[in-house]
């Protein structure tokens, strides 16, 4: 089935990751003798790579002055790297000081769709993370309040909030080669490729969250930015494609291959929920469109694994159909436990939604597509 713990910590699997090599590499910063200024990393200068450090097989980290992988200024901080199975690239840094913070900007360039989750750690190890993927070869401009980041799973935190104050690390890590069975989930990516951050700046300027709850409703996502704040899984190649209300890109277009085994078979998405306030919560609106007949599976996972599951069907025609599914009716995956037995929407963490592939009407290249324009709670 899809999502298999795909959220876990992988270093809890293989004995070591990203994240922990992070928790070593946290020190206590030196306190600060003035507080409040922004925290900017512009890449202007051939030295601004002192600091970063760049895993992936034969990484290397320089800057560039090719004008079309600059976002501002004359410099960016470039990562080549060579692709490989189970060698996940993750770009870090230590040593932040960002104890006023409120807000978190940053521009992106990657060769490839590019899927990451970027970490923010706190000096006690508790990690935070936000869900991002890049587009191949446009700027990706990520701008969130660091309230949208949420706990990570198997992190704990004594006051389950990201403490600007007491943030040192920052890691953008990729899910394109993970090993073992997220490698499945996530996919691959071979050859040389390139990542370019510009403009990381920790603000104390407050930034619009792409999900602000309303009377009555919880938006988790519109997708009327052109970042997109969640991830792909079964091989999905994730687009901007017009929305419900007009021909403007604000839905996401989801493509997949037929691949009628494990994970592969299930491509979708996966938006991040943790951060909302979901304890009213009592149904999940999509609003979803596919050209051919469409059945599909939504997921809502707790953090502590616990899955629930629905499914939905979509007819025939390319229209845009509101789908209302009441988390009553969400059933318990029977290969999870509960403590509980019971869906809590307050301790939800993740939407999965996967097309089954199985039933998807093809085209003459073995491919199908679906489109999600919103996707919102509800208190009723
Ligand atoms: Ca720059
Ligand atoms: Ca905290
Ligand atoms: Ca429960």
């Amino acid at each position: 089935m899809p999502g298999e713990g795909f959220l876990r910590r992988q270093d809890r699997r293989t004995g070591k990751g990203p994240v922990m090599l992070l928790l070593l590499g946290c020190l206590l910063v030196a306190s600060r003798a003035q507080p409040a200024a922004p925290t900017v990393f512009s890449f202007e200068d051939d030295a601004a790579t002192t600091g970063w450090t760049a895993s992936a097989p034969a990484a290397a980290l320089s800057i560039t002055r090719e004008p079309q992988l600059v976002r501002h200024g004359k410099g960016a901080l470039l990562c080549s790297y060579a692709a490989a199975p189970g060698a996940p690239l993750s770009l870090a840094r230590t040593d932040l000081d960002v104890a006023e913070a409120v807000s978190l900007s940053l521009s992106l360039k990657a060769s490839s769709q590019f899927p990451l989750v970027l970490r923010l750690a706190e000096k006690d190890g508790s990690v935070y993370q936000l869900f991002v993927t890049c587009l191949p070869s446009v700027w990706c401009d990520v701008a969130v309040p660091l309230t949208d980041a949420q706990l990570e799973d198997g992190s704990a935190d004594e006051n389950r909030r990201l403490d600007a104050d007491q943030l040192t690390g920052l890691t953008l890590q990729s899910l394109a080669n993970m090993p073992g069975e997220m490698a499945d989930l996530f996919g691959t990516q071979t050859g040389s490729q390139t990542l370019v951050l510009d403009d990381l700046a920790f603000s104390t300027e407050a930034v619009p969250s792409h999900s602000q709850a309303e009377a009555g409703k919880v938006p988790v996502d519109g997708f009327d930015e052109a970042t997109l704040y969640l991830l792909p899984v079964g091989g999905a190649e994730l687009s901007r494609v017009p929305g419900h209300t007009g021909a403007a890109p604000s839905a996401v277009g989801i493509r997949f291959a037929f691949i009628p085994a494990g994970a592969r078979a299930w491509p979708g998405i996966v938006a991040p929920v943790g951060h909302l306030n979901l304890a009213d919560a009592k149904s999940l609106r999509l609003r979803v469109r596919s050209l051919g007949p469409l059945r599909f599976h939504v997921l809502v996972e707790e953090q502590d694994g616990s899955r629930y599951e629905t499914r939905a069907e979509l007819p025939t025609g390319g229209e845009w159909l509101a789908k209302d599914l009441r988390l009553s009716d969400f059933r318990l995956d029977p290969t999870r436990q509960d403590e509980n037995g019971v869906l809590d929407a307050d301790q939800l963490r993740v939407v999965v939604i996967v097309a089954d592939c199985f039933n998807a009407l093809l085209d003459d290249t073995a491919h199908s597509q679906f489109a999600v324009d919103d996707i919102l709670f509800l208190g009723e």
